[in-house]
């Protein structure tokens, strides 16, 4: 195995006993040489992922996992990757499964409730972020050792579930208990009902110590599951029958809401809502940005100088601040840990959005921008997410043209300028930022990334 020569993994890790084992990953735990720090490394075989056509999930499991960050949402702290495999360094969670708790028997209620309090909690945090979990079962939630609930797997749950739940052949991966109606249907369904779904499931499992769908067949459990019977053992309090019963409704659209469950006195009873301290690149999207300016504290003592930073000025546009960026952003960014190779389909590399690098200012980059507008005919305005619009004056075939462009800071004097098409046709895109937009940046960029042509004629010019 390359990746436990020496037992040392990338010069940074000392990986240690398995912690456990899917379809496609290994969880080990793993100590940073550095800090000594404990961490869950989960190795990906590219191989396996590659001839399952599971890349697309593999890509969603890491923007995913960047995306949400809670205290009961396991972390993703960084990605390596070699030649034959991806590396996730993950937060290390040392109380085991909460289904080993539900296996020595039912919780009392009180235990219960602030379980699943937490699991509601950190699902509907991540349902804001649009991120749906789509295989919530007590394998999925691990303990730490204050006792608190981590949800683990995010994502890559995901593409297990699709490839399982074509009929009943993929039953062996894992049980269809913890599935909503129509998920098993493949109906086309919404991840956030089907979540809660999946949390009534895990509610009546914490309090009843067995399922509530079972039957000695998977079939007759499907037909349990479709029409939502259920019966709750005599110990359940009535407020709980009740909730189960608006949580466990086969039809989705008339299926309790989060926010519903969370309004609920019996969910209430001791409910403390957790303030989440990290920033996710996403809430930079959103109004929130502005009350984010203090640099959040990093969790991981490897991230430390690397994680979110915000930085404040801009000449011509004043409030524009550049997204921060944090170790996986960079990791995934840069050419050594490229992993375009991976996201590769049928042999052909999609085309990434353009980004350049750039040792210049946010506010120099602001002014190359507007100067680059004015002289091509764009409007340019900056939005309330912080990022600039450029749209084009004339109209092309497929409308005007409109392009975002987010700057990212790397460090204070280092940046990253991600361009996206909005609007318009893909090719005058295309000819405009090959004819106009990069000979006009050349001034400015370090190198261009996601362009094999222009990356390598501008490397030429690397320091
Ligand atoms: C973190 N800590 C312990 C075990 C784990 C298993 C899977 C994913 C993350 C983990």
């Amino acid at each position: 195995m390359d990746h436990k020569k020496g037992n040392i993994l990338m010069q940074r890790y000392e990986l240690g006993k398995l912690l456990g084992q899917g379809t496609f990953a290994k969880v080990y735990h793993a100590r940073n040489i550095k800090t000594g720090k404990s961490v869950a490394v989960k190795v990906i075989d590219k191989e396996k992922v590659m001839q399952n056509g599971l890349i697309d999930q593999i890509k969603r499991e890491i923007s995913v996992m960047k995306l949400v960050r809670h205290p009961n949402v396991v972390q993703l702290y960084e990605v390596m990757a070699s030649k034959s495999k991806i590396y996730f360094a993950i937060e290390h969670i040392k109380g085991g499964e909460l289904f080993n708790k539900i296996a020595k028997g039912r919780l009392k209620e009180e235990a219960a409730r602030k379980y699943f309090q937490q699991l509601v909690a950190a699902v509907d945090f991540c349902h804001s972020r649009g991120v749906y979990h789509r295989d919530l079962k007590p394998e999925n939630l691990l303990l730490d050792e204050f006792g608190n609930l981590k949800i683990t797997d995010f994502g890559l749950s995901a593409l297990v579930d699709s490839k399982r739940l074509d009929g009943l052949l993929h039953t062996t991966c894992g049980t269809p208990a913890y599935v909503a109606p129509e998920v098993i249907h493949k109906k086309g369904y919404d991840g956030e009902k089907a979540d809660i779904w999946s949390c009534g499931v895990i509610l009546f499992v914490l309090l009843a110590g067995y399922l509530p769908f079972s039957d000695a067949n998977l079939m007759g459990m499907y037909k349990k599951i479709s029409k939502g019977e259920f019966k709750c053992p005599h110990w359940f309090p009535p407020e709980v029958r009740k909730l189960l019963s608006r949580i466990l409704d086969p039809n989705p659209t008339t299926r309790v809401t989060l926010a519903k469950i969370m309004e609920n006195p019996w969910f209430q009873k001791g409910f403390r809502k957790i303030e989440t301290h990290y920033i996710p690149r996403s809430v930079l999207d959103d109004e929130n940005f502005f009350k984010y300016t203090e640099s959040p504290k990093s969790s991981c003592a490897d991230l430390k100088g690397l994680e979110e930073r915000a930085i404040r000025k801009s000449s011509s546009m004043s409030t524009l601040k550049p997204t921060s960026m944090n170790a996986f952003d960079i990791i995934s960014l840069s050419q050594g840990f490229n992993l375009n190779s991976l996201f590769e389909e049928n042999g052909q590399a999609k085309k990434p959005e353009a980004r350049f690098t750039t040792k210049q200012t946010a506010s120099e980059i602001v002014s190359k921008l507007e100067e680059v507008a004015s002289t091509e005919h764009f409007q340019i305005m900056q939005t309330p997410n912080g990022t600039l619009r450029m749209k084009g004056q004339k109209e092309g075939r497929k409308g005007q043209l409109a392009i975002n462009a987010e700057i990212f800071e790397v460090a204070p004097s280092f940046h990253m300028v991600e361009m996206k098409k909005l609007a318009g046709d893909t090719i005058e895109y295309e000819n405009f930022c090959d004819q106009e937009l990069k000979p006009s940046l050349k001034d400015i960029v370090w190198t261009w990334h996601g362009d094999q042509q222009t990356t390598e004629t501008s490397t030429k010019h690397h320091p």
